[in-house]
This record gives structure tokens, C-alpha cells and sequence, in this order.
């Protein structure tokens, strides 16, 4: 009897484990972006247009779930749920359904920001839906959620001591209780109806905030994603969960990975220091686990998220963000050109505030982005997806596809070049000197364009013209006075 049930739990287990790690990328597509604060029409248009052509295989969405309404419409206020009614600043349900289609026609997936650590706190009493809520007397009556659904009033103030960080509150919003099993159902039922409507998977905010326990026996009551979407039977949410270790604290990012992926901040936070000149490009030859990094199919990796370009969360003085522009290109071209992990690229508004919301119409609606000639963007939208120094590295993932990484050689110090099998090669020059060496491509003689610089248009280059002999080297030059300090040749840009 034991034995059997042990026996099954196994089973079991073994299932989630392999079940929870994939992305669900179309075939051949690879890279995720985050549309921070989009609106769902706005991003349909995005699949369609651009993420779609350009090889993205799947867009982060700012939490689509009611939230309170905060004077002044800080972009945080969607982090403090109200109900489970799929009405935001970013759309409807209707608009937010029809989003998920269109993308995934695109070949593009959804993975949903989901907060369910907490529900609103104090003050956050009218939702963007229209419902009400007295957090004061932790009552969401639009869920419903009573008193009895939440922890015990207290706040976190000890990060070594693991019951105080899951059992009290994050900055004072109301923490559920996802041990009590109405907490749980109605957690549940947020998700599945989200696998109906066709997203891929779900980023869950504050992970760390909740037992490994009460997660386990959350995700394992997901169901497998639609088929009607164009997912194979049988197929689990990607499931990768917000989990700040940079050391240090009692609760590891190890008690998560089981599970599904973790957000690897240690990877922002080592790519900052790197390519801000505080490490050696040379180092970067062992990257992955030997940084403390998670295995690289448990690792949700990103140059700078929405939280720590603006200094929240783990916000370090280190982390790249679109305000360094040449290192930041450079740091997300490595991460692109690099196998380890899953990179998701953050695309952002510009802030000079770090409470400041998306831009809006009229201090309320969010405003829609406008693209420029070039294909950037303007209106108050960053769009670091739309620079082609990041875009086009997206399609050098793609290109290379899974070959290993082959050829590395350094300087010594702050050059480094390396390919991936005979399909892509990259170079990098962070030292203040010049670069100018002949070096080994691992590709196929022939003369490519460089993606970084310029585009491949038929059978001419806007940008640096490399030619590789026909013993795979080509001679490298990155001035250090050079806007970019990256060359990237691939397969599908030879000339
Ligand atoms: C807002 C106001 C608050 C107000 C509250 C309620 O800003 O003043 O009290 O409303 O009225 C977002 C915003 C919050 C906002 C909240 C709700 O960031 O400012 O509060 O919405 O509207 C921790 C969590 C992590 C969390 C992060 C921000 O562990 O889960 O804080 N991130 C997610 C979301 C985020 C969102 C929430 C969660 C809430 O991505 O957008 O908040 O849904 C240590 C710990 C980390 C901890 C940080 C911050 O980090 O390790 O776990 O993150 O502290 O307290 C070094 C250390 C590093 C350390 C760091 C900072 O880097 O190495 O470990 O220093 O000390």
C-alpha cells in the first residue's frame, strides 16, 4: 500500500517535472519579450507586425487580472489584485482573448504575469473593473475573499527567517493563505481559465513569498494547454516563478526549481557588472552554472526586469538598463548569442520617476505606441525589442539554434569572440582600445553581414561587410569609439 502510493507519487512527480520547463515555443522561434503595460490590442498588433516577422517567440504581459486603482496611476498598482475579473488599464477580457489568438497565429505565445501571493493593500479599495474592496477588513467580495482566506496582519521584515516571508505581508499587501483550499480553487481557476483562452504559461509574481508546498499542489491541478491553439496534447504551462536569491537570505531559489523555472537575478545582476566594466569579458567564458546561475532549463534569464531598471526588488546600482545604451546592447547581445537560459528581453517606457505609470492619453488610459521610419518608437515607449542591435539578435538565436558553443578565444581582458557550431559567430570589444584580429568564425567561407551594424538586404549589407576565408577566420575590427561594441554574423546573413 506504501509502496504503491509512494510509487505513484513519483510517478507523479516525474511527470511535473518533465511537464513544466518548456516554453512552448513554436518550432525554430526563440526569445521572449515583456511588453511591460501594453495594451492587448496594441500587442495583437505587435505579433502581427513585428514580433511575429522578426522571430520572437513570446511576449510577457503585465498582469491581466483586476487591480486597485491608485491616484496618480503608478505602474505598481497592478501588482495589487482586487479579483480575478480579466479587466485592466490594458484591456477587457474580449480584447485580452482575441490577443492571445491573433499572437499565437503569429507564431508568438502569451505567458501571463500572475500575482496571487496577495490581494490589494490598504487604500485599494475601487478596481479597474468596476468592483470594490475593503483590504482594511480584508473583504474582496468581487472573488469573494474574507478575513479568513488571509495569514495573520504582519509585516516582513526578516529575510532570514522564512515563515515571516511567506506568512506576512510585502509591503503591506494582504496575504493569502494558499494552504486554505478556497484560496486555493479560486487560485486554480484563475490559471485554467487563462490555459483556455491560449496562453503558454504564467510568470507568478512573489514566488518566494509562498511554500514550495502550496505551489506544488497548485500547479499540479493545471490543465495541459489548448490544443485549439495550436499546442500539442498533453503540453504544461511554462511555469517560471519570480524568486530573488542573490545569496544570503534563508529561502533558495533550489526549492523552487523542481517546480518549474526561476527568474535568474544573479544573471542580471553578473551581466551588469560584466559589461559595466567591473569583471572581465574573459571571465565570461564559464558562464552558466558556475556563476551560481540554476541549471539553464530552470533559468528565466534577463539583462534588467521591470522591477530593478527602476531600482525595486533586487534593483543593484550594476543593473544594465536602456539608459546605458551601449553597454546594454552589448550585455543583450551576449545573452542572446549565449545557450544558457531562456532570455527574455525587457521592453520598456521611459521613466525619470521610478513611480511613474505607462504613458496615457489623459492621466488615466494608456496610450498606444507610435513607430518611427526606422521601425523605434516614440510616444514615451522605449521598445528595446524594436532596436535592431536586439531584434536582429533574436534572429541570430533562431539561426543558430541549438549548436554548441565552439571557438572561444580572449584577449586576456575585455575582447572576446565565440561561435555556435559552424552557424553564428559574435564578437565583443568592452576594453578601451581598439580591436583589430583575425579570427576563427566557425563558418562557411563566404562574405556575411554584420547584424549589429547594419541589415542584410538581398545581396547587400547597410552595415560592416565580413568576410570569412576559406579556413572559417575573418578579421575582426570593434573601435572603441564605435557606437556598438558587438559584431554578430549568422547563416541566413551571409551575402
Ligand atoms: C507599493 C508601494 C509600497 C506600498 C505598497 C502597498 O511602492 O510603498 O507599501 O504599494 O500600498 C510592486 C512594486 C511595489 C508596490 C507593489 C504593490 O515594486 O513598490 O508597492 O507593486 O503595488 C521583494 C519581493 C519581490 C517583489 C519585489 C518588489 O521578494 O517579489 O520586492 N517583486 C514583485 C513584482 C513587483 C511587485 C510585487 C512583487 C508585489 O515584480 O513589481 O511590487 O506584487 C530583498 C529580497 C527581495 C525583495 C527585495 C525588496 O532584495 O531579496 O526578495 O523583493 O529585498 O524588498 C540587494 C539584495 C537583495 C535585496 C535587495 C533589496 O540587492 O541582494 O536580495 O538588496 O534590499
Amino acid at each position: 500500500m506504501f509502496l504503491t502510493k509512494g510509487l505513484i507519487c513519483i510517478a507523479f512527480l516525474a511527470l511535473l517535472a518533465n511537464a513544466q520547463f518548456s516554453p512552448n515555443y513554436v518550432n525554430g522561434r526563440n526569445g521572449m519579450v515583456h511588453l511591460f503595460e501594453w495594451k492587448w490590442d496594441d500587442i495583437a498588433a505587435e505579433c502581427e507586425n513585428f514580433l511575429g516577422p522578426y522571430g520572437f517567440a513570446g511576449v510577457q504581459v503585465s498582469p491581466v487580472n483586476e487591480n486597485a486603482v491608485i491616484n496618480s496611476r503608478p505602474w505598481w498598482e497592478r501588482y495589487q489584485p482586487i479579483s480575478y475579473k480579466l479587466t485592466t488599464r490594458s484591456g477587457n477580457e474580449q480584447q485580452f482573448a482575441s490577443m492571445v489568438r491573433r499572437c499565437n497565429n503569429a507564431g508568438v505565445r502569451t505567458y501571463v504575469d500572475v500575482v496571487f501571493n496577495h490581494m490589494a493593500a490598504n487604500g485599494g479599495t475601487r478596481g479597474t473593473g468596476g468592483s470594490t474592496a475593503d483590504p482594511g477588513s480584508k473583504s474582496f467580495p468581487a472573488v469573494p475573499f474574507s478575513a479568513l482566506d488571509f495569514n495573520p496582519t504582519c509585516g516582513i521584515t526578516n529575510y532570514n527567517d522564512p515563515a515571516n516571508v511567506r506568512n506576512c505581508e510585502l509591503v503591506g499587501l494582504r496575504d493569502l493563505n494558499q494552504g486554505n483550499s478556497w484560496v486555493r480553487d479560486r487560485i486554480v481557476d484563475f490559471l485554467n481559465h487563462l490555459t483556455d483562452l491560449g496562453v503558454a504559461g504564467f510568470r507568478v509574481d512573489a514566488a518566494k513569498h509562498m511554500w514550495p508546498g502550496d505551489l506544488a499542489a497548485i500547479y499540479g491541478r493545471l490543465k495541459n494547454l489548448n490544443t485549439g491553439h495550436g499546442f500539442s496534447s498533453g503540453a504544461k504551462p511554462y511555469i517560471f516563478q519570480e524568486v530573488i536569491d542573490l545569496g544570503g537570505e534563508a529561502i533558495k531559489k533550489s526549492e523552487y526549481t523542481g517546480m518549474g523555472a526561476v527568474t535568474e537575478f544573479r544573471h542580471s545582476d553578473s551581466i551588469g557588472k560584466v559589461f559595466r566594466g567591473k569583471d572581465k569579458l574573459r571571465y565570461l567564458n564559464n558562464w552558466g552554472t558556475s556563476w551560481g546561475f540554476a541549471a539553464s532549463d530552470r533559468s528565466l534569464v534577463f539583462v534588467d526586469n521591470h522591477d530593478n531598471q527602476r531600482g525595486h526588488g533586487a534593483g543593484g546600482a550594476d543593473v544594465l538598463t536602456y539608459k546605458v545604451p551601449k553597454q546594454y546592447k552589448m550585455a543583450s547581445a551576449f545573452m542572446l548569442a549565449h545557450p544558457f537560459g531562456t532570455p527574455r528581453v525587457m521592453s520598456s517606457f521611459a521613466f525619470s520617476n521610478p513611480d511613474q505609470g505607462p504613458p496615457t492619453t489623459d492621466g488615466q488610459n494608456i496610450a498606444s505606441p507610435r513607430f518611427n521610419s526606422d521601425k523605434s518608437c516614440s510616444g514615451g515607449w522605449v521598445c528595446e525589442h524594436r532596436w535592431r542591435q536586439i531584434y536582429n539578435m533574436v534572429g541570430f538565436r533562431n539561426a543558430v539554434g541549438t549548436a554548441q558553443l565552439q571557438n572561444w578565444w580572449d584577449n586576456g581582458s575585455n575582447q572576446i569572440s565565440f561561435s555556435r557550431g559552424n552557424r553564428g559567430f559574435v564578437a565583443f570589444n568592452n576594453d578601451n582600445y581598439d580591436m583589430n584580429s583575425s579570427l576563427q568564425t566557425g563558418l562557411p567561407a563566404g562574405s556575411y553581414c554584420d547584424v549589429i551594424s547594419g541589415q542584410k538586404n538581398g545581396s547587400s549589407c547597410s552595415g560592416k561587410t565580413i568576410v570569412v576565408g576559406s579556413d572559417g577566420r575573418a578579421n575582426i575590427s570593434i573601435r572603441k569609439a564605435e557606437e556598438d561594441g558587438v559584431v554578430a554574423i549568422h547563416i541566413n546573413a551571409k551575402l
